[in-house]
């Protein structure tokens, strides 16, 4: 499936004259990379969410922070304006480029009234899906994430990866964040995140959605927040798996319900019921003994309505498989999580994170074993950075994975064993748990990943190349 031919044959039918007319072997060309160009203003702002007035830490002066949009071989370039009292920078979490550099560097801070740029050469067979970029100061990234400071990342793509019918099928993207209010803000320290919260998607609490009855759609969810759960569920209807954390399936999978940790991304195909109203929906959850309870609560309404349209079929499949089962494995590692929790102190390896410290080098071009054994008595979700993995064991289960996926809940007292695949980025990243409140307490581990050669390639820590804060 050649994605880039699709596009342009897309782009002709819609803009006849944007020289598409031309000899028929333009039509197969690859349409040109763009480079996209973004503006993120970090900001302390006093902003309206579901009708009141609070105090928040935003992008671009809104609670719902822009949606970018690029494609595979695109460059992304990101001026990061940082006006907080406080350092910050940005992680784009899932996407497969070069942690080096100005890329998606998390070493990189940005201080308070300085402005950063960040470039992403988005390689041309990138993944298409949903993404996401969130702030990721190691101490302040749980704070700065609850007050806003998150939002979606799209590789178009996905749907030209569907059956002809439903290519053009309607879209929802839905970020799925929650906040508390403590003096009229939503709070930066000392985070309850088991307290009471307001779910919200995009921003809004309970937005109304439609679709027809038979309708097929493309529903792209995310966690964009920083430490809840969600076990989503939308009643009267199946969801159809196509993507998990943007990598699209070889195996199209059906779900009644989708646990979504915080960083977790699902793209699922719904066909609209009955008419009548549904209810987009979280079950109750429990994270584990000494980790959160969350009540069940409504994240949106659907209603399906209008005249009935006839079912499309769905696919089975959107990508060739890739199991990495079947690749040598380089070496096995095992990684263990444990927690202080009554002295908030949380570890990987028995060490919190130290920026300056290397744990772990695997050699680019490998694929190596790691087991995830979680020594405590919650449930974690493991994420790690630039290369996204396959599951191939849960508590000892052998697990067929339908496709790969750069987050997974490892089981209290559990785990999991993954294979990563360090393809063709070497240089230093981060692998941690995606609760923020535990990553910021110590619960992260740095990655150099090493050229053929053995060496590293990575430049040293030095949160330098800033922009000196305008004085006067
Ligand atoms: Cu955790």
């Amino acid at each position: 499936m050649n994605i880039r031919i699709l596009r342009v044959l897309a782009a002709c039918v819609l803009l006849p004259l944007a020289g598409c007319a031309g000899a028929p072997g333009d039509a197969a060309a690859p349409a040109a990379p763009s480079t996209v160009n973004v503006t993120l203003t970090a900001e302390d702002k006093a902003v309206e969410i579901d009708g009141k007035t609070l105090q928040a830490r935003v992008f671009n002066g809104a609670f719902a922070a822009p949606t970018i949009r690029v494609r595979p071989g695109d460059s992304l370039d990101v001026e990061l304006v940082n006006q907080l009292d406080a350092p910050a920078n940005l992680h784009f979490h899932g996407m497969h480029v070069s942690p080096q550099g100005d890329s998606d560097n998390i070493f990189r801070q940005t201080p308070p009234g300085a402005t950063e740029h960040y470039s992403l050469q988005i390689p041309p067979d990138h993944e298409p899906g949903l993404y996401w970029y969130h702030s990721h100061i190691h101490g302040m990234s749980e704070g700065q994430v609850f007050g806003g400071l998150s939002g979606m990342l799209v590789v178009e793509g996905l749907t030209d990866l569907l059956p002809d019918p439903i290519q053009g099928a309607t879209e929802q993207y839905l970020a799925l964040r929650d906040f508390q209010v403590q003096d009229g803000a939503i709070p930066a320290d000392n985070i309850d995140s088991g307290a009471p919260t307001t779910r919200v998607v995009n921003g809004e609490v309970d937005p109304r959605m439609t679709i027809a009855p038979g309708e097929t759609q493309v529903w792209h969810v995310a966690n964009i927040g920083a430490d809840i759960w969600y076990d989503v569920e939308l009643t009267g209807h199946r969801m159809w798996v196509i993507a998990e954390d943007a990598d699209p399936v070889w195996e199209v999978w059906e779900a009644e319900h989708l646990v979504m940790p915080p960083g977790k991304r699902y793209e699922v195909l719904v066909q609209g019921a009955a008419p009548g109203t549904y209810e987009l929906r979280t079950r109750a959850y429990n994270q584990g003994t000494t980790g959160d309870q969350y009540p069940e609560a409504r994240l949106a309404t659907l209603v399906s309505e209008g005249a009935a349209v006839e079912r499309a079929e769905l696919p089975t499949s959107l990508i060739p498989e890739r199991d990495l089962r079947t690749e040598p494995v380089a070496q096995d590692r095992r990684i263990v999580f444990t927690e202080k929790n009554a002295a908030n102190e949380f570890f990987i390896d028995g060490k919190q994170f130290d920026p300056t410290r290397i744990d772990v080098t695997p050699t680019v071009g490998t694929v190596e074993r790691w087991t995830i054994v979680n020594q405590t008595q919650e449930q974690h979700p493991f994420h790690i950075h630039i290369n996204d993995f396959q599951v191939v064991s849960i508590d000892g289960r052998p697990y067929d994975a339908r496709g790969h996926q750069d987050t997974v809940p490892v089981p209290q007292g559990g785990e999991v064993m993954i294979l990563n695949p360090f393809d063709d980025f070497t240089g230093k990243y981060v692998f941690h748990c995606h609760i923020l409140a535990h990553e910021d307490l110590g619960m992260m581990a740095v990655v150099d990943v090493l050229n053929s050669e053995g060496q590293s390639e990575s430049a040293p820590v030095t949160h330098g190349g800033h922009t000196p804060a305008p004085t006067g």
